[in-house]
């Protein structure tokens, strides 16, 4: 069994850091679960166009308020606590934090990150076998 705390895991190199995000990484590819798990905090007015061409990804909203656009443009969703929504056709997406307050955000990617990805220049994250 594998038991984290959140906060103790902010304190180490779990807690990613990038512009208008940052994500605390409970569950990473050595974990060997099939899976990760985070916990991000959007931080309050971010916009953040992604991409996640290699992963699944699927999003429950804990705290705060936000648009999800599906699509380049495209349809716009208001994001709050107890919504979700599932990535699974690799969909390309902008994330909105509405202004005054940060989104608290439960993540699952399949296939797991491996630890500190960033988005690169298209939105998505890289392969481990392309980051190499
Ligand atoms: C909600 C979302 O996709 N935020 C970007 C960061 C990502 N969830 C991560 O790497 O933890």
């Amino acid at each position: 069994m594998i038991v984290r705390d959140l906060n103790q895991a902010r304190q180490t190199e779990r807690h990613v850091f990038s512009k208008g995000w940052d994500s605390v990484r409970l569950l990473l590819k050595s974990d060997k679960m099939g899976f990760s798990f985070h916990i991000t905090t959007i931080h309050a007015g971010a916009e953040l166009p992604m991409h996640y061409k290699h992963h699944f990804e699927c999003v429950y909203c804990i705290e705060g308020v936000g648009s999800i656009e599906d699509g380049a443009p495209g349809e716009i969703h208001r994001i709050g606590p107890g919504t979700m929504y599932a990535l699974d056709q690799n969909d390309r997406h902008i994330l909105r934090a509405d202004p005054g307050a940060p989104m608290v955000m439960a993540c699952v990617f399949n296939p797991p990150v491996t630890g500190s990805e960033v988005h690169q220049d298209d939105g998505s994250y890289a392969l481990e076998s392309e980051s190499a």
